[in-house]
Parts: structure tokens; sequence; C-alpha cells
């Protein structure tokens, strides 16, 4: 992945950032064609596969514990309920499923066996499979790795400086640790941030310089606008202009002229106009599906129009690397053998039906 050197300094990324919009969007389009299909849309679709209750206080997140929002907490999800969304995704045309847990970390307990099942039967379907789990260590990595997992998303969010505004229970370095994990591992990594949180442009272009900083920028960087939700901190904050939005995207684009651009929470407070704008700028990947983790996202059927007008046509699984071989697991091995016995059993039970012995009382 390369990073584009005439930009590499947070003056000259922040010159670019508040050039004039018009100058800006053109350059970033001719980068964008020079790199990427301008008429391919990918479509990753989310699930939530453990929702709510994280220990963790992001102010802008829903599915912190600390705070009271109206939502639902959900453990973790069963593998046939997720391969059979992820099913639907498919035939929706997403090529990518990502699914999100509200953990602060992994922990190598049977909720992590039944996510590397998952990961193994939807990289079996020919999708490529993405995960955000929160912290990882390089031997959880490694197991993802080896059940078939394409990527991995961890996002910076913001600055190193505003982070700590947003943020109490974890520091901006552990976040470039797991990324670091996820890399060593041979992960391709999803990595990008929020705006609208209040934070500056500069602390826009600081999180890019953190990427520009990296041994290897992320392969996948998801723009967020920030989705106020009733109970965080942020609930109460205005929602970013669009124009903004339209900026962040163009300069990751110019920045990171090979990575995906993905324009991600947020589009619902969006017109199809100011999306296409975005198109036009460098995204070329949205989440599709009416939910994104909690909140609401546009319908199958808006985008399927929207692209439609556009001329734009979702790309194909595994056209920017080679779908990862799935390895046999152990502990899914074994979880499955019980489960196999597990259901003999009940099998032979109802086979032989219960029949009850008589007894003669003297
Ligand atoms: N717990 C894991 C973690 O924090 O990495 C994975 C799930 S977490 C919900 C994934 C990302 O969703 C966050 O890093 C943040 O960028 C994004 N996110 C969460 N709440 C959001 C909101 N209200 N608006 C926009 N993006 C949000
Ligand atoms: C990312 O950058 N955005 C997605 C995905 N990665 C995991 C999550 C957006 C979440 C928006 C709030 C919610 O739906 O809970
Ligand atoms: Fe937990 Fe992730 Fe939400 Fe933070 S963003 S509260 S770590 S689910």
């Amino acid at each position: 992945m390369k990073i584009n050197k005439a930009y590499a300094s947070k003056e000259k990324a922040l010159e670019l950032y508040r050039s004039p919009l018009m100058e800006l969007i053109y350059q970033a389009a001719t980068v964008h064609r020079e790199y990427h299909n301008p008429n391919e849309v990918q479509m990753s679709s989310l699930i939530s596969i453990k929702t709510g209750g994280c220990s963790e206080d992001c102010g802008y997140c829903p599915q912190s514990a600390k705070y009271n929002t109206e939502l639902e907490v959900h453990a973790m999800m069963g593998v046939d309920e997720v391969v059979g969304l992820a099913k639907n995704a498919k035939a929706n045309g997403s090529s990518r499923v990502c699914m999100g847990a509200a953990w602060r970390e992994v922990r190598d307990n049977r909720d992590f066996d039944k996510v590397v099942e998952m990961v193994q039967e939807i990289n079996g379907m020919g999708m490529e499979v993405c995960a955000t789990l929160g912290m990882m260590n390089e031997d959880q990595a490694k197991r993802l790795k080896d059940a078939g997992l394409y990527a991995y998303n961890h996002n910076l969010d913001s600055s190193k400086e505003f982070y700590k505004d947003i943020i109490s229970t974890r520091e901006y370095q552990n976040r470039i640790d797991t990324i670091s994990n996820a890399r060593k591992a041979g992960i391709s990594v999803c990595s990008g941030g929020i705006i609208g949180m209040g934070e500056t442009a500069e602390d826009r272009i600081g999180m890019l310089m953190t990427y520009v900083h990296m041994e290897q920028p992320p392969e996948s960087i998801p723009i967020n606008a920030l989705v106020p939700v009733e109970g965080t901190p942020l609930e109460d904050q205005k929602p970013i202009e669009v124009w903004e939005m339209i900026r962040m995207i163009a300069t990751s684009r110019i920045l990171f002229p090979q990575s995906i651009i993905r324009l991600s929470a947020g589009r619902t407070q969006m017109s199809q106009e100011a999306q296409a704008l975005c198109f036009f700028a460098g995204a070329s990947s949205i989440f599709a599906g009416d939910k994104l983790l909690t909140t609401p996202n546009p319908e199958f059927n808006e985008d399927q129009a929207l692209f439609e007008v556009l001329g734009m046509t979702p790309k194909k699984p595994f056209q920017d690397g080679d779908q990862p071989e799935t390895k046999t697991d152990e502990k899914v091995e074994m979880a499955k053998k019980v489960r196999k016995e597990k259901e003999e059993r009940k099998k032979n039970t109802s086979e032989n039906d219960f029949k009850p012995r008589k007894i003669t009382i003297k």
C-alpha cells in the first residue's frame, strides 16, 4: 500500500483538506481513476454478533454499558443464525461481511470459538470476512487468520490529542498495537475514524498522519459521520456538514491512493446527490443493509436504485487479495463433535420412545 509523499506532512495534508472544494474533488477523482474502477462499489454487510453491554466508555457509542441508551443488549448469536444473515447479504450483492462484537477485547473463551467457526463458515461461502472485536493479541489474530479471516476493523477514530476527550478506558497506543497484531498475522487492515464529534480539522488530519507513519497504511479506511445517539455523551452534537465528509474522503483518497475509502456511518442523513459526490471524491465502498451495528442505514433497495442511476456495480470478492485458506481449528472441531453427539442422543431418545416400566407394589 502506497502513501502519497507529496502530502505526507501535517501542514501539506491540512492545506490539501482546506483547498478549494472543486480543485480537491477533481484531484481526488483523478487519483481514484488511476488506481480503482470508478464505477465499482464494494458492498460490505455488518452483523452485530454481540450487542451492547460493553465495558468501554467511547463517548460516541450506544453499546457502552456506561450510558443509558434504549439499546437492547444481545448475547452472542449462534453460528447458524450468523451464517443465515451472511447468505442473505451475499444474495443482495455484498462481497464482504463484517462481524462486530461489543467487546473491549477478545477473550479466549467459548464465544471466541464461535467467532472462529463463523469466520470458517463465511469464508467457505466465498465472501471476504472481516471482524471488529476490540483489542486482540498476536495469538488471537493468528487464530482468526487460520480460520480464514480476510480483514480486521479497528478504528483510531480521531487524533491522539482528541482521543482522550472521547475515551478514557484505553489508550491510543492500545489501538495501534492491535492493528499491528492483525498486520503481523497477515490480516488486511481496516481502520479509519469518525468525524463530527467536536474535533478540529487538525484532529482529522492528525488521525490520517498516524496512518501515514505506519509501516503500511490500512487497506481500507472507513470514514464515519457521527450518528448521535440519545443517552451518549455526544447526543447533542450538531450533524457534520456533508462538505466536511467530502473533504475528508477526498483527502484520504489522495493520501492513500491504493486504499479503499469507505463511506460508512451517517448515510441516512445524506442525500443521494451528496453520496454521489463522495463516490466521485474517491469513496468506493459502503456498508449495505438497513442496519449498521445498532443504528439505521439505507435499505438494500434504496442503494440499488442509487447505483443504477449512477451506473455503478457491486465489486466481486477477492479482487485485491487472495481468499485466505481455512485451516482446521481443534477447539471448533471439538465443539462440533460435542454438538453432534448431543443431537445423536436426542434423536435416539425420541426413536426409542420412553416406555415406563410397570411396577407392582405389593
Ligand atoms: N468494540 C469494537 C471496537 O470498538 O473496536 C468493535 C465495535 S465498535 C462499535 C466499531 C466502530 O464503530 C468504532 O470504532 C466507531 O468508529 C464506530 N462507531 C460506534 N458508534 C458510532 C456512532 N455513533 N457513529 C459513528 N460511528 C460509530
Ligand atoms: C466502521 O468504521 N463503522 C462501522 C464498522 N466500522 C464496524 C460501525 C458503525 C457503527 C455506527 C453505530 C451503530 O450502528 O452502532
Ligand atoms: Fe465498546 Fe467498541 Fe462501543 Fe467502544 S466502540 S463502547 S469498545 S463496542
